[in-house]
């Protein structure tokens, strides 16, 4: 049986009920085979970065999972598609998109897959999140850098 690996997912959507895409997409996470939810942070609102639309619905869960990191984007991919995701364009707004973070300290440059992703060290909206359920894997440098984008905790 291969080893439990940690893994952090982020999460967003600014299309359609967002909220909703985004918990219904932690739900779906959680009934994955070979995978167990062991952390959600809360929902938090904050305006497109490099894309456009209505304000983007962000979360970050931790996952424990005995799937590769290259499984584990395909069932990902999969629970995308199923919410109705579609590709027209770079950083086009989105049903939901749930992105591999963290992969353990796995470092992988393919082109399917970088870890860790190439760009949460620039975005709030993934840092502010993670840091909630994982203050260990955010530097306090990294926080100051990201620093100047607004971010709002939603409700419970
Ligand atoms: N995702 C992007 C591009 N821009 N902006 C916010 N606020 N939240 C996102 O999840 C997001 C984004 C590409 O994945
Ligand atoms: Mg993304
Ligand atoms: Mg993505």
């Amino acid at each position: 049986m291969r080893d439990l690996t940690t893994a952090y997912i982020g999460l967003g959507a600014n299309l359609g009920d967002a909220c909703a895409a985004v918990l219904q997409a932690v739900q779906d996470i959680a009934a994955l085979d070979c995978v167990v939810l062991t952390r959600q942070s809360s929902l938090y609102a904050s305006a497109p970065v490099d894309s456009h639309g209505p304000d983007y619905v962000n979360a970050v869960v931790e996952v424990q999972t005995r799937l590769r990191a290259h499984e584990l984007l395909a069932q990902l991919q999969a629970i995308e598609t199923r919410a109705g995701r579609l590709r027209p364009y770079r950083n086009a707004p989105r049903t939901l998109d749930l992105d591999i973070l963290l992969f353990g300290d796995t470092r992988m440059d393919s082109p399917e897959l970088m870890l860790p992703h190439p760009r949460m060290a620039q975005r709030a909206f993934v840092l502010v999140p993670l840091a909630e359920i994982a203050p260990q894997a955010v530097a306090a440098g990294q926080m100051q850098a990201v620093q100047g984008q607004t971010i709002r905790k939603l409700d419970a």
